[in-house]
């Protein structure tokens, strides 16, 4: 086919590593950096592939490897709202990483574009950009070859967050279409939500300084060129961790990772009490807060709690507005505290669901819902106004002054939120947003429950694919009996909650607990961590701290 008649030329530059399998998981690719550079010309081609078959919508490639090591890298395509790239090309992209020859590579471009009766005349367009990783401009170069090979029209954004790319992207498909998203530009994203905030806090008490974590990544030069976009005492900030700089530094001991899962905060940072922090990921997308309490003891405010904040607030809102049948909804995963999920049911009385782990399960999710807010327990996630909602605010006739302030806020917060993914700099004025409005400290915010104590553990088998889940992954359907195992432990802690399940980015299996006791907790997750170690093939060290 003469479309692709320049591919194997070009491919043959970059050819795949012997006896390595790629898959596209969760997060895209994700694995050594050096060893992705085919992928990443095949990634090229298969934009230019996705954007025909969209009759040349703008497609979106984002390379980053989020909060894992700087030595890892990954890619992952955006779909024309500022989506994950819809599941069915999973497939597409996991095949054509693992084609061992060039003609090979052409032969699944082939049978892509005859299955999705692609027409191949249609300009491709694709935009794209990186993290701060040292392997970045290395595989940015072999995107760029396989984009090249199919004569596609293609935009780098340079060093941008992925949640930025996002915005990119949705803005571009939408520019001129009654549901124009913003300017496809850094000073556009950062015009549209620092002036939604503006308008959000306006007439309200000033904020004290928000120290925040940058992981050395690349939220430390684009949350500075946000404050000085804004040039507000609103958004008093100080940025540590941000040297994008010295290798070996991103994500090290610092970032919203490190925080959540160490329960600490990051290096340095010493917490005071009184003063407010958060730390975003290596790409910011992720972002957890956290205070010192007066007894100078570290408190989290993770996902679970972003998420109940917000829902708050969008509860009262929507109440105050006295908009018929507009409703809050929240998603979750199974990850998230037993006690959040207890609270958002029984305290606020809305409806809450649980998604399999991975953002594009929450969004859709969340879709389903008038006004669905998603968050994983890691800060990641946003919110979903879906177009019922929209009209809703639209066709609403405001009898008072305070239902007309109330709808003229959600429309603000409806501006303040990146709707394509979860994005640490928007959700960070979200927070910061209500935080003003509502008058409160971090402590006042984390009053609302206690989380009850939690463990996540890590263990590593021979083969993690053997592990099978059902009901949003809280259910072992496979190996045999373990799930059966995981119920008695689990029924001799009082609130007791564990589930097992493979994880999408490490070739490890995931092991979460809690239970209503510290002590209690920690025995619950190594005894099921040691169970599915001792009957699910367990290699290295087994895990049993506590036993
Ligand atoms: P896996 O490795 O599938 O557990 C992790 C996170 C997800 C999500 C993805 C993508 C946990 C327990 N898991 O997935 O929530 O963020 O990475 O980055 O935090
Ligand atoms: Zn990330």
């Amino acid at each position: 086919m003469t479309s692709f008649g320049k591919v194997v030329e070009y491919s043959a530059k970059h050819p795949k590593p012997a006896n390595t399998t790629f898959s596209y998981g969760t997060a895209g690719f994700r694995t050594i950096g050096d060893t992705l550079e085919s992928t990443l010309f095949r990634v090229g081609l298969l934009a230019a592939l996705r954007s025909q078959s969209k009759q040349g919508k703008v497609i979106g490639v984002m390379i980053t490897a989020s909060h894992n090591h700087e030595r890892d890298n990954g890619v992952k395509l955006v779909d024309p709202m500022g989506e994950m790239l819809q599941q069915s090309w999973e497939s597409y992209c996991t095949q054509i990483a693992n084609a061992e020859t060039d003609d090979e590579v052409v032969q699944v471009l082939t049978s892509i574009a005859q299955t999705e009766n692609i027409d191949l005349s249609i300009t491709p367009r694709v935009v794209y950009a990186r993290d701060t990783r040292p392997s970045g401009p290395l595989l940015q170069a072999a995107l760029e070859d396989g984009l090249a090979a199919l004569n596609a029209n293609a935009t780098s954004y340079g060093v941008v967050t992925t949640p930025q790319l996002h915005y990119f992207v949705r803005c571009l498909n939408t520019a001129d279409t009654p549901v124009a998203y913003g300017e496809p530009t850094e000073a556009g994203y950062y015009e549209k939500y620092g002036q939604a905030f503006l308008r959000l806090v306006d007439g309200r008490s000033q904020p004290s300084k928000l120290y925040i974590d940058a992981a050395n990544g690349v939220g430390a030069p684009q949350v500075r060129k946000l404050a000085d976009t804004l040039k507000s005492p609103y958004f008093n900030i100080e940025v540590r961790n941000s040297d994008t700089e010295t290798l070996g530094k991103l994500n090290i001991d610092c970032g919203a990772d490190y925080v959540k899962s160490n329960q600490r905060q990051p290096a340095g940072m010493s917490l005071e009490p009184g003063s407010r922090y958060c730390s975003f990921d290596g790409d910011a997308d992720r972002i957890v807060y956290y205070y010192a309490d007066e007894n100078g003891s570290f408190r989290l405010l993770d996902g679970d709690k972003i998420a109940t904040l917000v829902a708050t607030y969008l509860r009262d809102l929507v109440s105050t507005a006295n908009i018929d049948d507009l409703e809050v909804g929240v998603v979750q995963t199974a990850y998230a505290n037993g006690n959040s999920t207890s609270y958002i049911k029984d305290t606020l009385k809305l409806p809450t669901v649980f998604a399999k782990t991975g953002v594009k399960h929450l969004h859709h999710e969340a879709e389903r819902m008038n006004i669905g807010v998603y968050f994983e327990a890691n800060g990641h996630g946003t919110i979903l106004f879906n177009p019922s909602a929209v009209s809703k605010l639209q066709n609403a006739t405001p009898q008072t002054p305070a239902e007309a302030d109330a709808i003229q806020r959600l429309w603000n917060l409806r501006d303040l939120i990146n709707e394509s993914v979860g994005d640490a700099i928007s959700d960070m004025l979200l927070v910061e947003a209500i935080l003003i409005c509502k008058g409160w400290s971090l402590a006042q915010w984390d009053a609302a429950y206690n989380d009850l104590p939690s463990r996540l553990l890590k263990v590593v088998v021979n083969d993690r694919t053997i592990f099978k889940t059902t009901n949003a992954e809280q259910t072992l359907t496979s190996p045999p009996e373990l799930q059966d195992v995981v119920n008695s432990l689990v029924a001799k802690y009082p609130r007791g909650r564990s589930f097992v399940r493979p994880s999408g980015t490490e070739d490890a299996v995931r092991v979460y607990a809690e239970a209503a006791t510290r002590t209690d907790c920690d025995q619950l997750a190594y005894s099921v961590a040691g169970a599915v170690f001792d009957r699910a093939g367990g290699r290295g060290e087994r895990p049993d701290e506590f036993l």
